[in-house]
C-alpha cells in the first residue's frame, strides 16, 4: 500500500546571491588598468510546480529541507559568476500553499501550475559595474543577496467533481469502483478506507473526477473515528453524493436518521452548505435493502433530494448515476468559467516600494525599514570603508537622513536599519554625507581635482546617477 500523506511542513531556502568582484585589471607595463570585477550570480529559486503523476506530499514529508543553489562570485577579468541551479518541486494537484499562521499563500490547480516559494538572492555588482565616470576606481564590491528562506505547508485538497460521503462501509469505495477503472480497497469492516481514493468516469462526452473519503460517524466533528480532517478533499468538489447504506445491520441505523447525521457533520465542519446533493441508496440487491429505500424514497424527495437506488455489487442503477452526476457537473463547470489555463505562473507580491519609513524607538534609538534600505545594508561589505561610504551615499540619496533629521535624531543616536531581529545598527554621524563629499567622492582621487562648489558638487551627483542608471539599466544598483 503506498502512503498518503497531505499535510506537511516545508522548510525551503533559496541560493544566496554570488558577492560582486573588486579587482583591477593588470597587464604588463599598465599595472593599474581599471576595475574589472564581475557580477555575482543570481542565486537558484524554490519553486512548486503542480504534476498530475504526483498524487501525495509523502517525499516532502521525509526529507522537508529544500534549498537551490548559490549564485557564484563574480571574478576579475570581468567574469560574471554563475546563477545558482533552481530548485524545482513537483506537487499534486490541488496543493494549497499556507504559512505558518494558515494563511493561503496559493492554491496550486492544474498541470504546470508555478509557485515560487524562496526567490533567490541577487548577485553583488562587482567593482566594474560600480564603476562610473565619477567613480573610476571602486575599491569594493557589493555583497550578494541571502537567498529567501521560510516555513511553508502544503496541504492537498484533492480536485474532484463528486465526492462521495457516508458511514463507514456504505459502498463509497465499492461505487468508485464500479463506476470508474481505479481499483480501491473494498472490505466490510468500518475504516477500510484511510485516505481518499480517486476515479475518473467518463459519461457520454463529459469526462468527471470522483472521490471518496473515509467514512463519517457521529461525533466526528468532535474527532470520532478518522474525524473531519478528510473533509478537504470534498471542498473542492461540485457535487456531495450522500451514499447511504440500506442493508445495514445495525439495528439503530437506517438512511434517513444516517442522512441526518452526515448532514450534521458537514454542518460542523462547515462551507459546504452551497454544493449541491444527491442521494444513493446502495446496497439495493438485498431484498431488505430494496424494500427500505423504496420506503424512504418519498420522504426523500419531499426534502428536495434527487434520489439514486444503486447495487454496486450488481452493477444496478449506475448507468442513470453516472450520467445525472455528468449533468450536475457539466451544469457546475458552465457557470463557473473554465479555470484560466494552466501554467499560471504565481509569485509572491513582488517587493517593490520606493519608500521607507523612521520610527523613534526609545530615547536615541531610530529604526529605518524600507526594502531598499534593508536590501542595501545585506549587499555592503562593512569591513571595507569604501563599501561603507556607498551605502551612506545611497542611503542619503534616497532621503534617509534628511528623514532621521525631521524624526528629531542627533549625532551619536543609534540607528537601526532592519527589522529588530536582523538589524544593522549604526552611531549615526549626520555629517557623514556631507563629510565624505568634502574629502571627494568614492572612488576618486580628490587631490588631483580642484575645489568645487556644492551646486557644481550637487550637478554631478545628479549626473552620476543619471549615467549609472542609464549604464546599468535593468541592473541599477540604485534600485
Ligand atoms: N450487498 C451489497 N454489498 C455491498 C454493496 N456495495 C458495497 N457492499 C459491501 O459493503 C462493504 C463495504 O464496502 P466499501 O465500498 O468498502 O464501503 P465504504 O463506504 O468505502 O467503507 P469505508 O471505506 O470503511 O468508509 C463491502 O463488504 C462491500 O462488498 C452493494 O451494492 N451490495
Ligand atoms: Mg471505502
Amino acid at each position: 500500500m503506498t502512503t498518503f500523506v497531505d499535510r506537511v511542513e516545508l522548510h525551503v531556502a533559496a541560493g544566496n546571491g554570488g558577492h560582486g568582484c573588486a579587482s583591477v585589471h593588470r597587464e604588463k607595463f599598465k599595472p593599474l588598468g581599471g576595475p574589472d570585477g564581475g557580477n555575482g550570480g543570481r542565486g537558484g529559486d524554490v519553486t512548486l510546480v503542480v504534476d498530475q503523476s504526483v498524487t501525495t506530499l509523502l517525499d516532502y514529508h521525509h526529507s522537508p529541507h529544500r534549498k537551490a543553489g548559490n549564485g557564484r562570485p563574480g571574478e576579475g577579468g570581468n567574469r560574471s559568476g554563475k546563477d545558482g541551479q533552481d530548485l524545482v518541486l513537483p506537487v499534486p494537484d490541488g496543493t494549497v500553499v499556507l504559512d505558518k499562521q494558515g494563511r493561503v499563500l496559493a492554491d496550486l490547480v492544474g498541470q504546470g501550475t508555478t509557485y515560487v516559494a524562496a526567490q533567490g538572492g541577487r548577485g553583488g555588482l562587482g567593482n566594474a559595474a560600480l564603476a562610473s565616470a565619477r567613480r573610476k576606481a571602486p575599491g569594493f564590491a557589493l555583497l550578494g543577496e541571502p537567498g529567501h528562506t521560510g516555513d511553508i505547508v502544503l496541504e492537498l485538497k484533492t480536485v474532484a467533481d463528486v465526492a462521495l460521503v457516508g458511514y463507514p462501509s456504505a459502498g463509497k469505495s465499492s461505487l468508485i469502483s464500479v463506476l470508474s477503472a481505479a481499483k480501491p480497497k473494498i472490505a466490510d469492516y468500518p475504516f477500510t478506507t484511510l485516505v481518499p481514493n480517486l476515479g475518473v468516469v467518463t459519461a457520454g462526452s463529459t469526462v468527471y473526477t470522483v472521490a471518496d473519503v473515509p467514512g463519517l460517524i457521529p461525533g466526528a466533528s468532535q474527532g470520532r473515528g478518522l474525524g473531519l480532517e478528510f473533509l478537504r478533499h470534498v471542498e473542492r468538489c461540485s457535487v456531495l453524493v450522500h451514499v447511504l447504506d440500506t442493508a445495514t445491520l445495525e439495528s439503530d441505523r437506517d438512511p434517513l436518521s444516517d442522512l441526518d447525521t452526515i448532514e450534521e457533520e458537514l454542518r460542523s465542519y462547515g462551507g459546504l452548505g452551497d454544493r449541491p446533493r444527491i442521494v444513493v441508496l446502495n446496497k439495493i440487491d438485498v431484498p431488505d435493502g430494496k424494500d427500505l429505500a423504496e420506503m424512504v424514497r418519498p420522504d426523500l424527495e419531499a426534502r428536495g433530494y434527487r434520489v439514486f437506488e444503486v447495487s454496486a455489487v450488481a452493477h444496478t442503477g449506475l448507468r442513470e448515476l453516472s450520467f445525472a452526476l455528468a449533468e450536475i457537473v457539466a451544469r457546475a463547470r458552465a457557470a463557473k468559467p473554465e479555470q484560466e489555463a494552466t501554467r499560471i505562473v504565481i509569485r509572491p507580491k513582488a517587493v517593490d516600494d520606493a519608500g521607507f519609513t523612521v520610527t523613534r524607538e526609545g530615547e536615541d534609538l531610530y529604526r529605518v525599514r524600507g526594502e531598499k534600505p534593508e536590501r542595501w545594508v545585506r549587499q555592503t561589505d562593512f569591513s571595507n570603508d569604501e563599501a561603507v561610504g556607498y551605502l551612506a551615499d545611497r542611503l542619503n540619496r534616497l532621503g534617509v537622513e534628511d528623514a532621521l533629521v525631521k524624526a528629531g535624531a542627533r549625532a551619536g543616536d543609534g540607528v537601526a536599519i532592519g527589522p529588530e531581529d536582523d538589524a544593522v545598527v549604526f552611531d549615526w554621524e549626520p555629517s557623514m554625507a556631507a563629510g565624505a563629499e568634502m574629502l571627494g567622492r568614492r572612488g576618486e582621487d580628490h587631490r588631483l581635482e580642484a575645489p568645487r562648489p556644492a551646486a557644481v558638487r550637487r550637478r554631478d551627483r545628479d549626473a552620476e546617477r543619471d549615467e549609472a542608471e542609464a549604464e546599468y539599466r535593468g541592473f541599477d544598483p540604485f534600485s
